[in-house]
């Protein structure tokens, strides 16, 4: 196993050149098939990211629209992250974290490519709201997830030249065996000069970022844990709004992990 960070996204391609995957399943569906599954893998591969298309209803959407819009006003119109499962119990996100059939799926794309067996875990999900200044700066913060496969929801996504879709370095690193290199990773990529040559990059070489665009009701995978990503900004008059849900911490049975834990 390599230690070392590829920064060069060959992986990026233009994406208008995708082929659509055609594969389809809902939020009310019975799950894919592993001829399925096999080319969601490797579409995350090969383009940084896979994506289901209308993963939830229209109406469903609405639902979400109009409790994100409510979360948002209740915060004060400012920038607001409802985490965990509760707080979004009774929204389609909710079905989505009791989703039986999206917790299989993610277990089976995490052994698929991990070759490791899928630890029965909760997400870690969020629902981020981003408005005004401060969710300008909650923008164009590069990191790894702590989890191996990230899902993405967008709810809504402002139009324009800021429309907030997320900038991705696909795969760049490998998961580690280790905690303490997966430390290591995060100081690296967590630190002011790093930030900058990477915001610098994204504006000066866009190409070699892959973007995926943010269409609201499709479910987007990727390598959270291997990319690096970030959102890009929206303007601050209007509203951002992604749900996330992060699966499989690799490193859960660390035991340098649960010491920094009992000792912070
Ligand atoms: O909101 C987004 O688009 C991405 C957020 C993200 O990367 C995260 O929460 O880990
Ligand atoms: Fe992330």
């Amino acid at each position: 196993m390599t230690s070392e960070i590829v920064l060069s996204a060959d992986a990026a391609q233009p994406l208008d050149h995708r082929e659509s995957l055609g594969l389809h399943l809902t939020s009310d569906g019975n799950g894919l098939s592993e001829t399925e599954i096999a080319s969601l893998v490797q579409d995350i591969e090969r383009d940084g990211y896979a994506v289901l298309t209308q993963y939830i209803s229209q109406a469903d959407l609405d639902a979400l629209l109009r409790f994100v819009r409510d979360a948002v006003a209740a915060a004060g119109n400012r920038y607001v992250a409802l985490s965990g499962p509760e707080p979004v119990a009774e929204t389609v996100l909710g079905k989505m974290t009791e989703s039986p059939t999206l917790k299989q799926l993610c277990a089976r794309i995490y052994e698929s490519a991990t070759s490791r067996p899928a630890p029965d875990q909760p997400y870690y999900q969020i629902l981020r709201c981003l408005t005004g200044d401060f969710g300008r700066k909650h923008s164009m913060n590069f990191h790894f997830d702590s989890y191996v496969l990230t899902l993405l929801l967008p709810i809504e996504v402002p139009a324009g030249n800021d429309s907030g879709e997320l900038i991705v370095l696909p795969n760049v690193r490998s998961v580690r065996r280790w905690y303490a290199a997966n430390l290591i990773d995060k100081v690296l990529l967590d630190n002011p000069m790093t930030q900058r040559i990477l915001r610098a990059m994204a504006k000066l070489h866009p190409e070699r970022f892959v973007r995926i665009p943010m269409v609201p009701a499709n479910l987007y995978f990727f390598w959270g844990y291997r990319s690096i990503h970030t959102n890009a900004p929206c303007d601050a008059d209007k509203i951002r709004a992604t749900a996330l849900f992060h699966y499989g911490d690799p490193h859960h049975d660390s035991k340098l992990k649960k010491w920094l834990r009992r000792s912070h």
